[in-house]
């Protein structure tokens, strides 16, 4: 087979895949968390921090939108951006990472304060909105596709945390509970749209790039708390 064949579609699905080798699941601080390793702060810090994310996924799903001409394609994105800000009835995943903040422990206006939020946590998230801006629309929804490894780690935190984190109160998991359905339901959209965007070998290939660029922005996000929140006794042991 010549370098410039394009991958047949189950073989493109495979390579985006086995990008999942290097999914922040297995970063040390994800790992650590998922044996109960972490205390109190720790926990609490990873959830004041990753609220930076949350609030941020809705602004970029309007970059999205915004640079997106194809009405069928908006038609299903824009759900995303009501999974996030909520609707009537439904207060939304924003709301219910602040309900999660509260069963760890933390106060909500020490939550959306972003008193917390650590500079290396702030500058990936802004990296990723800022690629959303100004990518083809179309690169920016392969990028979302990291969450084609997502259920598995919020399987891992409804098993785990209570469990290990016997502290934590129980309604705060309502927000991993969600993802299980909406994340396999965005991750079919963002596939079909990639599969059909991405058709030859390079352009494939620069599919691959984009997946590798997010998550090296979810990795590095992980790495800032560690560092902020891991005694480094910790990492020698
Ligand atoms: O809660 C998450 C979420 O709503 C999204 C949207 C999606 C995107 O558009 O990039 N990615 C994503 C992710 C969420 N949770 C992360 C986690 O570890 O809890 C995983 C993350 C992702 O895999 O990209």
């Amino acid at each position: 087979m010549s370098a410039q064949t394009p991958w047949t579609e189950p073989e493109f699905v495979e390579q985006l895949r086995a990008k999942g080798a290097r999914y922040h699941i297995h970063h040390p601080f994800q790992v650590l968390m998922n044996e109960g390793k972490l205390d109190r702060k720790q926990i609490q810090g990873w959830v004041a921090n990753r609220f930076y994310y949350q609030i941020m996924i809705p602004i970029k799903d309007a970059n999205v939108l915004a640079n997106c001409p194809d009405r069928e394609v908006r038609r299903k994105w824009i759900q995303r951006i009501v999974d996030h800000d909520g609707t009537q009835g439904d207060e939304g995943g924003i709301e219910a990472w602040i309900r999660l903040g509260e069963a760890v422990g933390l106060r909500r206006e020490e939550i959306v304060s972003l008193e917390h939020v650590l500079p290396g946590v702030r500058f990936a998230v802004d990296a990723y909105v800022n690629f959303a801006r100004r990518a083809p629309w179309q690169e920016a929804v392969c990028s979302s596709l990291t969450e084609l490894f997502a259920p598995a780690i919020h399987r891992a935190r409804l098993e785990g945390w209570p469990r290990h984190y016997p502290w934590i109160k129980p309604e705060g998991f309502e927000y991993f509970t969600s993802r299980l359905t909406q994340a396999p339901r965005d991750v079919e959209h963002g596939l079909r749209v990639t599969l059909d965007y991405f058709r030859t070998r390079e352009q494939q290939e620069r599919a691959l790039q984009i997946l590798q660029f997010k998550l090296d922005l979810l990795w590095s996000m992980v790495d800032a708390m560690q560092i902020a929140y891991l005694p480094m006794k910790v990492l020698q042991e």
